[in-house]
């Protein structure tokens, strides 16, 4: 594998080179945070074995903080029609920039290892579980809204920080009165998650889905980062991100569905199958 990085850290280019260039390209915020849908897209590249240029989300010689208030994006915008990261560009189609878009690329540009299941019942399952996780009103789109919520209800209404959390919560909808039920549905779909995975191990299997990994094994470790990232050996993040309304288990509840089952996946699925440590 072997993307523009060093062992510690990507080398982004900017949009303006990134556009002039042909072939697999990918654009990423430069964050030093296990971003959910970031961690999942560069899993899914990574197992595939797929090579991508990386790409800086904010325009040129602006700050990763001025692009996450919206301040400069402008290019993002430009090449492609939308303002998250990350995207894909495979030569001169279309950028793909939701997670389901992003899979089934990869899986045209490399159709082994086989991360869609070929079996009918064993798709629906993955990409209902997948959209349980990452799709609108999933998991990740759920807890980034606690990710804003501290930010804004406590911090001084003039302080960068709640500028940056106030643009990300009315981007995607946080609406502090809906935190409670964010909060049940994020431990239905984690119960979702450990009835999969046990019903699972009852037939003597390793992986989410069918017999062999999937996307769905890719995105559930990815994704659990967000309520329990692995220890610095393994995730070197900003430490300050740690918090447990940034990264982690925002109440009991969450922290209670989170069962070790479903974290000891997450970490077989790293050790077996993902980069390690994270590099970001
Ligand atoms: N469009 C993506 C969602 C991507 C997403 O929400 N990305 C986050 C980072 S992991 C993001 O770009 N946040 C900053 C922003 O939206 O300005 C999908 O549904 O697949």
């Amino acid at each position: 594998m072997t993307i523009a990085v060093d062992d510690t850290k990507i080398n982004y280019v900017p949009i303006r080179e990134a556009r002039a260039m042909s072939g697999l390209r990918m654009v990423l915020g430069d964050f030093t945070i296990p971003g959910p849908w970031h961690e999942a897209c560069k899993g899914v590249y990574y197992v595939k074995g797929l090579d991508y240029i990386p790409v800086k989300s904010a325009n040129e010689g602006a700050s990763d903080i001025q692009a996450g208030m919206g301040g400069s994006q402008s290019e993002l915008i430009e090449w492609t029609a939308q303002s998250s990261a990350p995207v894909v560009i495979w030569n001169d189609e279309r950028p793909r920039s939701q997670w389901n878009d992003q899979l089934y690329l990869a899986e045209r540009l490399s159709p082994e290892p086989r991360l869609i299941p070929s079996d009918s019942e064993d798709r629906v399952r993955m990409f209902g579980l997948a959209n349980e996780l990452l799709g609108e009103g999933g998991l990740c789109y759920l807890k980034r809204h606690f990710m804003v919520s501290v930010p804004l209800e406590s911090r001084a209404e003039d302080s960068s920080e709640r500028e940056l959390f106030s643009f990300l919560g009315s981007k995607y909808g946080y609406d502090k009165n809906e935190l409670k039920t964010n909060s049940v549905r994020i431990v239905g779909i984690l119960e979702s998650m450990s009835a999969q995975l046990t019903a699972q191990r009852a037939l003597g299997r390793r992986y989410l889905i069918g017999d062999q990994l999937s996307a769905l094994d890719i995105y559930w470790a990815t994704t659990c980062g967000f309520l329990d990232p692995m220890p610095e050996d393994r995730c070197p993040m900003w430490t300050d991100f740690r918090e447990p309304h940034f990264y982690g288990s925002v109440n009991q509840e969450i922290a209670n569905a989170l069962t070790s089952e479903l974290r000891a996946h997450r970490d077989f699925i790293y050790e077996e199958h993902l980069q390690l440590p994270i590099v970001f």
